[in-house]
């Protein structure tokens, strides 16, 4: 983890006239802990608007600025058009009626707000920082920048860093911190604490479409995540037919990709994957590897995976392996991928200028064991290639810096975290639609990892809940809360949208609200087996214990009240969410929106139904809950749709929660 030397960085705010902001928040958990799952949704500190992932330090240092009339942006080479245009598009947004843009030395008198952006060391960086009393280090790391704000007589932004995609990710919290006319007074000393975050593309089923992927390499450029990894396992030329060129068109569309990823400061990383076929002392098979590899390179790549997870390794797929490596065996596959991956490190990568170092995801990826495969690899690969590794366990309850370290011990070397939620291609997920908080990975993870990605959904804007976690975390994963992330996911995707699809500067409260209900209905995250790691529906769960209680206890008016507010709450939801989610959100959740209407409307005619036997009219009750039941059977008919999703099965919801309250009030609840 890298950080910042700057924890006592005098940040003068008398200068400014303004009062050190208090910080109304709980003390953040003891390294290695989390807020426990009844916590209250820890707050940023008084005035400090919420920014996710969290930034490493943000205070008040003065005043909001004034959005209005003429604003001027003068911007150093190290800024590059997209983060030009994003800069434009925000303070538009926040109320300029014009955004000229300017190099510096070209200034205009007639601006009302100035606007400097550029290297952490050019001049009007340096001054700009000095004249509003603000430390940030000379020294800025890949990724990380100062932000300045401060309003009043004469307003001030800065942004600074040592790299373009430090600038572009300080004009990314700049999206976060302005508002309809104004944006916040805040100081911003930021950098990731993880130096590879984001998202593989590696699960079974229906990969994601052209567009689902333009859009997630946007979305990634939002939550600073800048790693995509190429590797859907149906796409043939990815595996079956590793060695076959892209034909034409397919080429086409990675190439869009790649040129998408650069724009959002994302590494566009190409996985091949060969495992099932390939002879590793087959000079042809290599020859193949290395003119698939090259196209990519010639097209933009710089970074290459070769994930050999999910094969056979006690079998060899030619004789001439075994003339080379001896019997089958796990130790003479360890020998042999340790063969092949040093010479595409050495024969490839190190001769491709600008490559970063390959990555490889091994063949035993989910344990930490040490074992004669791991062995070799430990003993014969390039320290320099970065292992891939699930946790303890393909789907793990959890993950913990001691996982990591034990891992690190067997691999000899730190592991890059191919971390397997919110993925549903596995049977036990069967009809789940995963969005849950990216909980119960332990926070102390970005020392003992070199990166995480998150192995999504086949939904991939549904997924986004789940992701805005991971990124939230891998930035920041000192100051991480499950809770908070949840709340920002939902208010990403209840925020209104630039033209083009990017954020807006306003989420709708009321469709946040309806996502957070929606997002614990679909809470459950199942283990391999199909148990859970994450509970069903904890709050809706929690609400229902107070219902029984006061039920039991004879409280039942105030009870059925509370319950049917919830109950209201859950069957207006899916209306809310169509009416006020991102519209791909709402697609990919539309058979678990029908599910949550049905459910809702269950649970209001069960409510009915216990009215109505509190006032005695078992008549009235014995109709509500048929119509309970009804409506019950119809959700519970739901099916996942098998072209979208894999593999298929009843559309899940709140299962062992809802369903059973449901079906057993009418006989319990007397
Ligand atoms: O996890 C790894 C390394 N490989 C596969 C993934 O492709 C798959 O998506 C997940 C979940 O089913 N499990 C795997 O073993």
């Amino acid at each position: 983890m890298r950080r910042l030397k700057t924890r006592s960085v005098a940040v003068v705010l008398a200068a400014v006239g303004v009062l050190a902001a208090g910080c109304t928040n709980a003390p953040p958990p003891e390294p290695g802990q989390q807020p426990a799952e009844d916590a209250p949704v820890s707050l940023p500190g008084e005035g400090v608007p919420q920014v996710t992932p969290q930034p490493t330090e943000m205070t008040r240092l003065g005043d909001d600025i004034a959005v209005h009339g003429t604003v001027e942006v003068i911007v150093d080479p190290i800024a590059d058009q997209p983060t030009i245009d994003l800069a434009t598009q925000v303070l538009r947004m926040a109320g300029a009626s014009e955004v000229l843009v300017r190099q510096p030395g070209q200034r205009s008198p007639e601006a009302d707000l100035r606007i400097r952006i550029g290297g952490r060391n050019s001049p009007m960086i340096v001054k700009g920082l000095q004249a509003m009393h603000y430390g940030a280090p000379a020294n800025m790391d890949p990724e990380s920048y100062v932000l300045a704000a401060s309003g009043g007589e004469d307003p001030a932004l800065i942004i600074g860093a040592g790299d373009p995609a430090g600038v572009y990710y300080g004009v990314q919290t700049l999206r976060q911190i302005a508002s309809p006319g104004r944006i916040a007074g805040v100081g911003v000393l930021d950098e990731p604490a993880m130096p590879n975050r984001g998202a593989i593309e590696g699960f079974y089923g229906p990969p994601w479409t052209h567009q689902e992927r333009m859009d997630q390499l946007a979305f990634y450029g939002d939550m600073k995540l800048n790693t995509y990894i190429y590797a859907p396992k149906d796409d043939p030329y990815h595996r079956e037919q590793w060695d076959q060129p892209y034909p034409p068109e397919k080429l086409a569309e990675v190439q869009e990709l790649i040129g998408q990823a650069q724009r959002h400061h994302v590494r566009f990383t190409y996985a091949l994957s060969p495992g099932n076929s390939i002879c590793y002392s087959d000079p042809a098979h290599f020859q193949a590897l290395l003119a698939k590899l090259q196209v990519m390179y010639d097209s933009g790549v710089r970074d290459f995976s070769l994930p050999l997870d999910d094969i056979s390794y006690t079998s060899w797929n030619c004789s001439g392996d075994q003339q080379a490596y001896g019997a089958p065996s796990e130790e003479a596959a360890g020998r042999a991928q340790a063969d092949l991956l040093n010479r595409v490190q050495h024969e490839f990568v190190d001769t491709h200028p600008g490559s970063t170092p390959l990555q490889f995801v091994p063949t035993e990826y989910s344990d930490v064991e040490d074992s004669g495969y791991k062995t070799a690899i430990r003993e014969v690969l390039d320290p320099r290639v970065l292992v891939m590794w699930t946790g303890d366990g393909v789907i793990p309850p959890r993950i913990t810096v001691e996982d990591a370290r034990k891992a690190e011990q067997v691999w000899g070397r730190k592991l890059f975290l191919w971390d397997n939620y919110p993925v549903n291609d596995f049977d036990g997920s069967a009809g789940r639609l995963l969005l849950g908080p990216y909980a119960k990975r332990q926070n102390g993870l970005s020392e003992q990892l070199t990166g995480a990605v998150v192995n999504p959904m086949n939904q991939a804007a549904a997924s986004k809940v789940v992701e805005i976690g991971a990124a939230d975390f891998a930035w920041n994963d000192e100051k991480f809360d499950p809770k908070r992330a949840s709340r920002a996911a939902a208010e990403y995707l209840a925020g209104d949208r630039f033209a083009g699809g990017e954020p807006g500067l306003t989420a709708d409260p009321k469709t946040a609200d309806a996502l957070l209900v929606f997002f614990d209905l679909n809470h459950m995250a199942p283990l391999a087996s199909g148990s859970p790691w994450q509970d069903p529906a904890p709050e809706l769960a929690r609400r229902l214990e107070s219902f029984r209680a006061g039920w039991q206890n004879g409280t039942r008016d105030q009870a059925l009240e509370d319950l049917r507010r919830y109950a209201r709450a859950i069957a207006d939801a899916p209306e809310q969410i169509r009416r006020g989610a991102a519209a791909d959100f709402v697609a990919d959740s539309e058979p678990w929106l029908t599910a949550t209407d049905r459910w809702g409307d269950a649970l209001l005619a069960t409510v009915d139904g216990l009215r109505a036997r509190t006032d005695g009219e078992e008549g009235a009750a014995r109709d509500a809950f048929q119509r309970a039941e009804e409506a019950a059977d119809r959700a519970g008919a739901l099916q996942a749709d098998p072209t979208q999703v894999r593999p298929e099965g009843p559309i899940m919801l709140a299962d062992g929660v809802l369903d059973t309250f449901v079906r057993r009030a009418p006989s319990t609840l007397t």
